[in-house]
């Protein structure tokens, strides 16, 4: 095969990350081409059209701050976004930037391997084409790689079967279907939140109960977007966590209700009122969870928060029985990730919805009219909706066959849970940058801040290059080691590790337990980067001098 030409960077996804990602090298002058293997741009948001997709971060954070244009221009029809309203917005985004033409669509990178002679990466897609770049960008997403369970007799059901994680584009009928929902993560509850009043029956397949707090999600109040963005710049660095709310205890921003203090500070009165306030209020979600700034590290706090939301679960749903099985217990509030929802405790009232304990009896096998228990309890349904999750963090990447320094797999090297400088790069792997990789705040985090970021500190880290004449950037293989004990250690201090949670991968047989998410806070992580680099990339091997070459003419500029 002929050789291929050397562009300066190839990006992996065009989900938020990606966008942003090809925008900025563009901007700073480098060549970039980007790969999606979808039919067009979005990420989860492309792919997560379920009925009930939604949010749960305000839509007002939970949106690009390069711009401020664009951030003044845009406006949100509500608190949080829908999912078509967030693809609307992604796709109004690469039309003002027009970013649409540095992607390729409906192409996936297979492989990618590191040219030790020439410094290049080879990147193959599955069009059978090669590309050649510099730098080699994953933006593939935290939670991309959907995993559907390989229950025995999958291929046999008749009816019809789906992943919320790969929807199709054609609209699903559920009117009058006999529908089963097997998971009940955050997917899980929207999807039966929002198929329940049009079904004909619903039966809903839990393994472990997950803690859920109500949205409170409302049309966008026009007062409170305009105090927004008449400072749209403190709201940012408060939901980052980086300057204080203005007034204690009273924020500009609903999105960052900051923490009251130890929990310990107050009388079990004051703090139940403080719970009250949020569960009532719309300080759902996250902010719940942060009611106290101990709530992730002492378990007699998190224990009161978390039988807080059990009374809630008890109060709201008529049958004892099912508020009981409903009633997560024995992990804490928060350890597998939290979720939101708009009347999700409610639907379990409904005559059609029924919930099966799937712990106690648990799926055996699909069978042509539905689905069976060990038991052999059978349920005939029309349909099945698989919400089943994803090979979260690493799943992704783990499906490219990324070989680095002396043929290196990725997968071998994380072989035992991943190991990344800053959750940003691998030793080994020259010029390969992970956006909100394994060991970075990523999923604990608002997700587009942190991809933002990493994108920034890309640019930063190329145009430093581009200047000092380098040729490659790659960890130190002491400072990942330090780094992955240091993300390990946080933890470890935290109640995040003590669930079976998919941010410890222990939703994947055989996958390594490691905890992947560095929860120090986005503000001290961003902190750490920003000192990185001002201290000369502290921690990175920079090498060489960049070879004189023709400008490249691969991809667009
Ligand atoms: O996936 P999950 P998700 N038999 O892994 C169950 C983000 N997100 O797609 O807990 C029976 O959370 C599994 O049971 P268990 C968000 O970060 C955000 O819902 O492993 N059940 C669990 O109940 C979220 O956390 C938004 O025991 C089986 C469920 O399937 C992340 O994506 C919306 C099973 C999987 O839940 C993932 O959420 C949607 C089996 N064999 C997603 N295998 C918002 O912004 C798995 N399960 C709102």
């Amino acid at each position: 095969m002929a050789e291929p030409p050397t562009i300066d960077a190839v990006v992996i996804g065009a989900g938020f990350g990606g966008l942003y990602m090809v925008h900025r090298l563009r901007e700073l002058g480098f060549s970039v081409q980007g790969f999606e293997a979808a039919a067009d741009l979005g990420g989860v948001w492309y792919w997560n059209n379920y009925p009930g997709a939604r949010c749960d971060g305000e839509s007002l954070a939970y949106s690009y701050s390069f711009s401020d244009a664009l951030q003044q221009d845009w406006s949100w029809s509500e608190r949080y976004g829908g999912q078509p309203e967030i693809l609307r917005y992604l796709n109004a985004v690469a039309d003002r930037f027009d970013l649409r033409r540095l992607f390729r669509f409906s192409t996936r990178v297979l492989a990618a391997r590191w040219d030790e002679d020439a410094a290049r990466w080879i990147v193959e897609t599955d069009d059978g084409g090669q590309v050649a770049a510099r730098f080699l960008i994953s933006a593939s997403g935290c939670l991309s790689a959907a995993r559907v369970p390989d229950f025995p007799g999958m291929e046999t059901f008749s009816g019809e079967s789906y992943h919320t994680g790969q929807w199709p584009k054609e609209p699903v009928d559920f009117a009058g279907k006999r529908v089963a929902v097997v998971g009940t993560g955050s997917s899980g509850i929207q999807i039966v939140t929002a198929i329940a009043p049009e079904v004909a029956s619903l039966t809903v397949f839990q393994r472990t109960p997950n803690f859920s707090v109500p949205a409170r999600n409302r049309s966008m109040d026009r007062t409170h977007e305009a105090r927004v963005k008449a400072d749209y710049r403190g709201y940012r660095d408060e939901a980052r966590g980086l300057i204080l709310p203005k007034e204690a205890g009273k924020p500009a921003s609903g999105f960052n209700r900051p923490p009251m203090g130890s929990g310990h500070d107050f009388t079990a009165a004051e703090r139940e009122a403080e719970l009250l306030a949020r569960w009532n209020h719309g300080y759902g979600g996250a902010p719940l969870l942060f009611a106290f700034r101990d709530m992730m590290t002492d378990p007699e706090i998190n224990e009161f928060a978390a039988d807080f939301v059990r009374a809630r679960i008890r109060e709201t749903v008529a049958d004892p029985a099912t508020a009981e099985l409903l009633s997560p217990k024995g992990y804490p509030l928060g350890a597998k990730r939290i979720c939101v929802d708009t009347g999700y405790y409610e639907t379990f009232n409904r005559d059609n919805v029924a919930l099966v304990d799937v712990k106690a009896d648990p799926i055996e096998r699909i069978t042509p009219s539905g689905i069976m228990l060990a038991s052999g309890r059978a349920f005939a349904v029309d349909t099945i909706v698989f919400a089943t999750g994803y090979d979260a963090m690493t799943g992704a990447l783990s499906r490219i066959d990324i070989r680095g320094r002396n043929g290196q797999r990725l997968r071998d090297k994380w072989a035992e849970g991943p190991r990344a400088y800053l959750g940003l790069m691998a030793a080994g792997f020259p010029n390969l940058f992970l956006m909100t990789g394994p060991g970075s705040p990523s999923v604990i985090s608002n997700v587009v801040d942190s991809l933002e970021q990493h994108a920034d500190l890309i640019g930063d880290a190329l145009t430093m290059m581009r200047a000092a004449g380098h040729i490659t950037i790659e960890p130190e293989r002491d400072a990942e080691d330090r780094w992955v004990a240091h993300v390990d250690d946080v933890a470890n201090t935290t109640l995040w590790p003590r669930a079976a949670s998919w941010y410890k991968g222990c939703n994947i047989p055989g996958k390594p337990q490691v905890f992947m998410v560095y929860v120090g806070g986005p503000a001290a992580y961003r902190r750490i980067c920003d000192e990185v680099k001002a201290d000369g990339w502290r921690g990175f091997r920079l090498a060489g001098q960049a070879p004189a070459r023709e400008p490249a003419r691969a991809g667009a500029r």
